[in-house]
């Protein structure tokens, strides 16, 4: 797929994008294969993904997944497009995250994906990809533009406040409740089939993606990787991604490592 000007500064300014029909039949195939991989192999971090729900699952950074997920990460338009997003930066793999939600399981608390993990940087994606029809009531959600705002603290998933943080500290804020202000954020979310990818920058403000009675199931890959402009950062706690080996990069440096692959130069 070939971005034109206006995509890549719709990216830049709002943090999220559309990508319609991005991957052909083919790579839809071997996304929802290696999805499966991961829900019947799930790895140390597995868990129900919404606390008090029986029917949501989350995993990640599966550390026997990344020959599963090899073809997708090499070989997809996934690498070309962070590429052309970051305007020609190298490309690097960071790590997949799988989510199965059905029943009643409803909506994913608003939050910030750079707030769990050690790094900071402009050059920061994650394709969300979902197995299902979604219409838009049903996708997930973005406040455009808020990449560029402030980083919070990060949402422990409590069913009563979404908002209360995991880090103890309060050197960095709260987070706002979305949810019961709706109207004092400018919201956006897509209608997608399979084939779509909605791609976002990780500290866009994201949540919904609900599941209730008119749409019951949901399988979503999401696949998260890196550019040039990315620095590793300390948070007030512990932050991913959650590899045993990469303890050793320290706050400011580089973020690269031999856990991650280069996937595009
Ligand atoms: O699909 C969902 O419900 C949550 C997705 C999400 O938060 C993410 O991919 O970072």
């Amino acid at each position: 797929m070939q971005l034109c000007e206006q995509d890549i500064q719709r990216f830049e300014q709002d943090g999220v994008i559309l990508l319609p029909g991005l991957l052909n039949a083919e790579w839809v195939d071997t996304c929802l294969n290696a999805w499966t991989w991961s829900v019947t192999h799930p790895g140390p971090l597995a868990s129900g993904l919404l606390p008090g729900s029986s029917t949501a699952f989350q995993d990640l950074c599966n550390p026997k997944s990344l020959p599963i997920y090899g073809s997708v990460i090499h070989g997809s338009p996934l690498g070309d497009v962070a590429r052309q997003l970051w305007r020609g930066s190298p490309v690097w793999y960071m790590y997949e995250q799988v989510f199965h939600k059905g029943g009643l399981a409803g909506r994913t608390p608003w939050h910030q994906d750079t707030s769990y993990l050690a790094v900071d940087g402009s050059h920061l994606i994650a394709f969300w990809i979902s197995f299902e029809n979604l219409p838009q009531s049903h996708g997930l959600e973005f406040v455009r533009g808020s990449h560029r705002g402030t980083l919070f603290n990060t949402s422990r998933f409590d069913a009563n406040d979404p908002t209360l943080p995991i880090y103890p500290s309060e050197s960095v804020p709260r987070l706002p409740n979305v949810e019961t202000d709706r109207s004092a954020f400018d919201i956006i979310s897509f209608a997608t089939k399979p084939g779509d990818v909605v791609a976002f920058h990780t500290s866009t403000l994201h949540g919904g993606g609900a599941v209730d009675q008119s749409v019951t199931e949901r399988r979503t890959l999401t696949l998260r990787f890196f550019g040039e402009d990315s620095i590793s950062a300390v948070r007030p706690g512990a932050a991913g991604p959650f590899y045993e080996d990469i303890k050793t990069l320290r706050a400011g440096e580089r973020f690269r490592h031999v856990r991650f692959p280069q996937v595009r130069h």
